[in-house]
């Protein structure tokens, strides 16, 4: 018999000393007494750890788009560590025993390795030990509930489906191992590239250390180091890739509810939008569009024609969105069912059968999505919705959920053809679900942005679809911690995600309803949902006074769309979110982590957002570094202070940064309609330099991509006191004919402006007086505008350059 070398695996291992070394053509590799390891620079500031106990490293096939870009690097060989440096980051590579630490070029520590400990295994599990400097936070990871700065806090990666989950309960539908590190004035990121469950510990239960570690697997990191915390996003996303432009009509309000039911209550639904002039975009049909819950079906009595429908909702200016859960029914004669089996695209035992759980179909078979012919089946399934005018799809209960929430681990995926089982495949599913949704809207509408809304996901999923957090409860708290959900996952790569307004379980009471109304106006993805059985959650349901306030918000919504569209495609070139946590801007000030400030967010890079509970007619908010103009009056305010700050439900603290460029359009109903022609620039006075990109296309195709669109640089300067407008670029022609300028702040100064000698006969400006532009009041509290000191004047668009100066 042979002799076994005996590991004690009830005893942690680590990596232990360096045994061997060489050079690689992008770093170095190595060896250990248990261990191989390879140090990878990605790029300047991007460096990649793998170690594994195998003699081949694992990979995960599903998040990383970016290949390793050549560098200058160099490693200086010493007696018992090595040093690895690139043009932005050093790495100290201790050999005996093996650790790691980063340091800037000027050897201020970013991050440490436990020394004892550093890289460990338990058994299969293996773990990263990170020493934690004084006063560090963590940030990000996705879509985690609790606070900002996640330090004595410990999260697990498990997609799981969490029915009306408490604020702090963990984990929920998503999973993102990457976080940001802050301290000492230096931000870093980390992204744990496993799919395997994952714990990340920030100090819970211990303060030795803080760690991440995997129930199997490699250790396989990439390590991000750069000046700010949007350099270090945009470098995660570079890695995982950027959003593609999302359709306009998905930046408009959505109506949802499970479920809306038969047809005539769907084109009631619609026709009160429109009656009640409450702009609107998006109708959802839930579960009970199909019959008895099976995919790719409409129940035959709920909706007898479901075409017809469509096109009457069209008509009215709404586009439709289904749901598509994963679960097949295992029914013989039932199509997807049989087609599924005959070519081999379920997710199966070991031994060959099918692997079936309950959902709401009945006992179910599940696509294996990391196999490409099921997301391509899937995707030519699609042709069913395609044929009834369907324009978005909703990819729910893709952890997979079944009933019992038990998935037996070791059923079989094709994970790209390295077959493994549900614990290296359950968290990339939904994000394959989801991709093969929108490789399926792109087939059946050719040429046309797909919208995919999903609930789970893995790190990248953003390259497909928008996220939304699942099954929150109509409290307060909810609220608030829907909020800091979308912002962590804006930390995370996921630009486009939102909550549902309102609260998916319980009733919102009045004032709750019309709070989330106005903050969600503030939200990259916004969308009302409610539970069957639960209270009709309308946002005219809650009598006159919400209703009103519900309106104002979503007219202000779509006031806002020049610069909302602008923003999501900044978003598409530079990953960084449309919600940005106040610690993107202002990491290193201690007041943004404070609980009564954690919420606040900057929404598209000018507005200051201070969400509240709806029971206070108070609020402190904290008003970072810069100056600031409250939304309503343009009333000034100083930074790096507490204010008070009065916040009925009518009113939400909203200030604008001095300097910015917020750009408004005129109030219309629905994406398709067509604004007035006039683009309102809103400048608030401030110091120094800033730039605004507008940014048009056509909302709907992929055109932008071959430089059919249309966009400008805005210039603020303070210095010369001008707004300069850059020449347009593109070949799209902008939908606005005219440009209205609204000036806040400005108390004397005069207004002139020109587009130089050879346009002088084209100048044409002319003050318009003061005017009022946001108006999302009910009409008894326009009080609050009498403080107003905006001027404004109006010249024609034009495409070439021109300048306006204050003197
Ligand atoms: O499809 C019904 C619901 C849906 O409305 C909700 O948004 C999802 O998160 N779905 C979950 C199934 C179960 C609800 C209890």
């Amino acid at each position: 018999m042979a002799t076994l070398i005996k590991k004690n695996n009830n005893r942690n291992l680590a990596i232990g000393d360096v045994q061997f070394w060489k050079k690689e053509k992008l770093g170095l590799s190595g060896s250990t007494s248990v261990a191989n390891f390879q140090i990878t620079v990605f790029r300047d500031d991007i460096i990649r750890i793998q170690v594994s106990r195998e003699d081949c490293f694992s990979t995960n096939p599903y998040s990383v788009v970016m290949e390793p870009q050549e560098t200058h690097y160099i490693i200086e060989e010493n007696e018992d560590f090595l040093l690895l440096k690139t043009k932005k980051i050093k790495v100290h590579i201790q050999l005996y025993p093996f650790s790691l630490t980063y340091l800037t070029l000027d050897d201020r520590i970013i991050n440490k390795d436990d020394a004892a400990f550093a890289v460990s295994w338990l058994g299969t599990e293996v773990t990263n030990y990170k020493s934690v400097q004084p006063n560090e936070k963590f940030i990000g990871l996705g879509e985690k509930t609790g606070g900002l700065n996640r330090a004595g806090s410990a999260y697990t990666n498990w997609n799981t489906d969490y029915f009306a989950y408490g604020v702090n309960d963990d984990p929920l539908y998503m999973s993102i191992p990457f976080y940001i590190g802050v301290q000492n004035n230096l931000s870093y990121g980390i992204f744990f590239d496993n799919t395997h469950k994952t714990t990340f510990n920030f100090g819970a239960s211990t303060n030795r250390f803080i760690y991440f570690s995997a129930e199997d697997g490699d250790l396989d990191y990439y390590f991000m180091y750069d000046e700010s915390i949007s350099q270090i996003i945009s470098a995660y996303t570079d890695l995982t890739g950027k959003m593609e432009m999302p359709p306009m009509w998905s930046l408009g309000f959505q109506q949802c509810r499970y479920s809306y039911y038969p047809e005539s209550e769907v084109l009631t639904l619609a026709q009160t939008f429109r009656d009640k002039k409450m702009p609107a975009d998006v109708i959802y049909l839930d579960i009970h569009h199909m019959e008895k819950y099976k995919v790719f079906t409409f129940d035959g009595e709920k909706f007898p024609n479901p075409k017809a429908m469509i096109t009457k909702l069209k008509e009215k200016g709404f586009k439709v969105v289904v749901i598509m859960d994963p679960g097949v029914k295992t029914e013989k004669g039932y199509l997807p069912f049989d087609e599924g089996l005959e070519k081999d695209l379920f997710v199966k035992y070991p031994d060959g059968e099918v692997y079936e759980g309950q959902v709401w179909p009945g006992w179910c078979a599940f696509p294996d999505y990391t196999k490409p012919e099921t997301r391509k089946w899937w995707a030519e399934k699609m042709e069913f919705y395609k044929e009834a005018g369907v324009d978005g799809y909703w990819t729910d209960m893709n952890e997979p959920a079944s009933w019992g929430q038990h998935t037996p681990n070791l059923i079989d995926f094709s994970y790209e053809g390295e077959d493994v089982s549900h614990r290296k495949a359950r968290n990339i599913y939904g994000m394959q679900m989801a991709r093969s949704a929108n490789e399926g809207s792109r087939l059946q509408r050719p040429g046309e942005r797909p919208f995919i809304l999903t609930r789970s996901g893995f790190s990248g999923i953003q390259r497909f679809a928008a996220a939304w957090t699942g099954d929150n409860v109509a409290t307060e708290d909810h609220m608030l911690a829907g909020v800091r959900l979308v912002n962590s996952l804006g930390l995370s790569g996921v630009s486009f995600a939102g909550y549902d307004v309102g609260g998916f379980a319980g009733e919102a009471s009045k004032s709750l309803f019309a709070r989330w109304m106005s903050i969600a106006t503030f939200s990259p993805f916004y969308r009302a949902h409610s539970m069957i059985n639960s209270n009709d959650a309308e946002p005219w349901s809650f009598g006159e006074e919400v209703e009103e306030i519900s309106r104002n918000y979503m007219k202000l919504r779509y006031k806002l769309l020049p610069t909302i569209y602008s923003s999501f495609y900044k978003s598409t070139l530079d990953g960084l979110p449309l919600s940005k946590s106040l610690a993107i801007d202002h990491p290193h000030d201690e007041n943004i982590y404070e609980s009564s400030f954690q919420n606040e967010y900057i929404f598209c890079d000018s507005l200051l957002i201070a969400p509240v509970e709806s029971t206070k007619e108070i609020t402190k908010v904290y008003l970072p570094a810069g100056d600031w103009y409250y939304l309503y009056n343009s009333q000034f305010h100083h930074g790096s202070q507490v204010i008070y700050q009065d916040c009925p439900t009518s009113y939400l603290p909203v200030f604008v940064k001095a300097g910015s460029i917020l750009v408004l359009q005129s109030e219309i109903y629905h994406t398709g309609e067509v604004h007035d022609g006039a683009l309102r620039i809103h400048l608030y006075k401030g110091k120094g330099q800033t730039t605004y990109l507008h940014y048009e296309d056509d909302g709907k195709s992929f055109n932008y991509k071959n430089g059919i669109s249309f966009s400008r640089n805005i210039h603020w300067d303070s210095d010369n006191m001008t707004l300069r407008f850059e020449e347009g670029q593109g070949e799209y022609s902008s939908s606005f004919s005219k440009i209205m300028v609204f000036c806040h702040g400005f108390d004397s100064e005069k207004a002139s402006g020109g587009f130089g000698e050879m346009k002088a006969e084209k100048q044409n400006i002319a003050f318009l007086g003061r005017l009022t532009e946001f108006d999302p009041l009910p009409d008894h509290l326009h009080e609050y505008h009498e403080n107003s000191n905006i001027d404004t004047f109006s010249f024609d668009h034009l495409r070439d350059e021109f300048e306006i100066k204050f003197s």
